[in-house]
């Protein structure tokens, strides 16, 4: 139909049809990357889950096989829920996934490539001695107990993996060791637990050497320097904590423990869950992919019948402090893009409202430098605000002026503005540093109503004496609107629903000002994007 045609994404990641959501065991192995995601095949909606299999040598373009995995023995039959693939020593491979068992508990089980010579390892076996941990243990949640990591080794040359679990009303990351990755004890202590909050799902966890964008493999020396990330879904988001892995206590000690979890930084401020990294051993990079669902009603996913998409793969590293992890789409993407408009010298006083033309504007990359003429007008900063950035978004919307800010980009507008989204910067003044709000306002991207419509926000740092300015990378891609401010400080991925684009198969662009500062802009550049070859079936 025409509504499910314009608003599928022509160059993110999703099935031909039906439901899509965690990414499972993503990988990169003999010259091939792998990507397996929780996909029901039968309807838009969660259910029957198996693990659905793509393969591609480009990250943008895939071609979908038969499922990987189904539920079909007794550790499995309630459901193949999420995990990860693990390289071992001489290419051997290794998928952990957990299963939902016959009496609903949950259980980690393993599965095997059928033929490691078939280049595309169509076919997976599953352990004889399945399930591989069940749970148990004073105080388990035998309900709470999934989602197991890429393993790692230890300096004691064992393999480790950590497990999200309930434990007498807490949440951890339990700790596992195994010589042959089939035989399995728990370690007397978890890798990380909180009092905190509930369970953690799709912990991910992996070492990153700060200021350096080369990805580090796991299980290979962990060069001196180096830190380590703990991220964990909850509370509908992606949070993560950045520390040190201590070999001797064989535990994550993170540099700093908030306590209030709000606090914590996230993957995406927007639409974002249930991620997972892996590491690229062809490009020595690590590539983190992330699940966004539809934020229309389950009755639009019937009608467009399909539901789920994941961001584009991007490049995650540490930043040179240590303090922040920075993201960046994989550099293959731009393969889709054509006809670069370039503009120049743009300057943007308050009010101003510049239309950018000559791309399409429902499939476009814009990289866009706002550069502040001066930083004397910067307001004050309540650090209070950090605890609750969508409210901030909300109350600090693009039409309320500011001293630096709101600037930024207006997107999938109708002609009349009825409809448009909004991507944008502001800028205070806080104690110590200088302190960027990006919000991703989406809250007028649509007339429909039923659609889930926040204004998505997120802070970062920026040394403005030093650097001043800002950069804004969106890409639009029909129903998705991905933006990465201060060169991936902040990423935030969106779901948009506009029914100009249904109904005009076209939107308008503006770059804006809305601050007394006046915004320079040294250089704009944007793209149309082509629609990629994602799972298409062929013949
Ligand atoms: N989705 C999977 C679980 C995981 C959850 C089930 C997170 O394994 O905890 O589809 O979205």
């Amino acid at each position: 139909s025409i509504v499910s045609d314009r608003y599928r994404t022509a160059y993110h990641f999703q099935p031909p049809k039906n439901w899509m959501n965690d990414p499972n065991g993503p990988m990169y192995y003999n010259g091939i990357y792998h990507l397996f995601f929780q996909h029901n095949p039968n309807g838009p909606q969660w259910g029957d889950i198996v693990w659905g299999h793509s393969v591609s040598t480009d990250l943008v373009n895939w071609i979908i096989l038969e499922p990987a995995i189904e539920p079909d023995t007794p550790g499995d039959i309630k459901g193949c829920w999420s995990g990860s693939a693990t390289i071992l020593f001489g290419g051997q491979l290794v998928i952990m996934y957990t299963g939902g068992d016959v009496e609903n508990h949950q259980v980690q089980n393993i599965a095997l490539p059928k033929n490691r010579s078939d280049l595309y390892l169509r076919e997976w076996t599953k352990a004889g001695n399945n399930p591989v941990l069940q749970p148990v243990g004073p105080g388990m949640n035998p309900g709470e107990f999934r989602d197991p990591t890429t393993g790692w080794i230890g300096p004691d040359g064992l393999w480790r993996i950590a497990i999200g679990a309930e434990v007498n009303g807490y949440s951890a990351a339990l700790l596992y060791k195994s010589e042959d990755f089939m035989n399995w004890s728990r370690v007397g202590h978890p890798l990380y637990s909180s009092s905190a909050s509930t369970m953690w799902e799709c912990l991910d966890f992996f070492a990153v050497l700060p200021g350096s964008n080369g990805g580090l493999d796991l299980s290979a020396a962990i060069p001196k320097g180096a830190k380590h990330v703990l991220k964990f879904s909850v509370d509908q988001c992606d949070k993560y904590m950045i520390g040190v892995y201590d070999l001797e206590c064989d535990a994550f000690v993170p540099d700093i423990v908030l306590d209030d979890r709000r606090l914590l930084p996230r993957i995406d401020y927007g639409n974002y869950y249930a991620s997972k990294s892996f590491f690229d051993s062809k490009n020595r990079r690590r590539i983190i992919w992330g699940w966004t669902n539809e934020s229309d009603s389950s009755s639009d996913d019937v009608a467009k019948g399909w539901a789920g998409i994941y961001g584009i793969p991007r490049t995650i590293w540490l930043d040179r402090d240590g303090k922040q992890l920075l993201q960046w789409p994989v550099e293959e993407i731009e393969s889709l893009r054509r006809n670069e408009i370039n503009y120049q010298g743009l300057e943007l006083e308050k009010g101003d409202l510049y239309e950018i033309k000559g791309v399409d504007t429902l499939q476009a990359d814009v990289e866009i430098d706002f550069e502040l003429t001066s930083i004397d007008d910067a307001e004050s900063f309540d650090p209070s605000w950090l605890l609750d950035p969508q409210k901030h978004c909300r109350e600090a919307g693009a039409s309320v002026h500011g001293g630096i800010g709101p600037f930024g980009l207006v997107i999938l507008a109708s002609s009349d503005m009825e409809e448009h989204t909004v991507v944008h910067f502001r800028v205070y003044k806080s104690q110590k540093e200088y302190m960027v709000l990006m919000c991703s306002d989406i809250r007028r991207s649509s007339l429909r109503q039923g659609l889930y419509t926040p204004a998505y926000g997120g802070f970062f740092e920026f040394d403005l004496e030093k650097e001043r300015k800002i950069s804004l990378r969106t890409l639009i891609d029909r129903s998705a609107v991905e933006s990465f401010g201060g060169g991936g400080r902040v990423s935030i991925i969106a779901r948009v629903y506009p029914v100009a684009i249904v109904d005009e198969g076209r939107a308008h662009m503006y770059a804006f000002n809305n601050g007394s500062t006046t915004v320079w802009v040294p250089q704009l550049r944007a793209w149309s994007m082509m629609t990629a070859q994602v799972n298409v079936k062929k013949g």
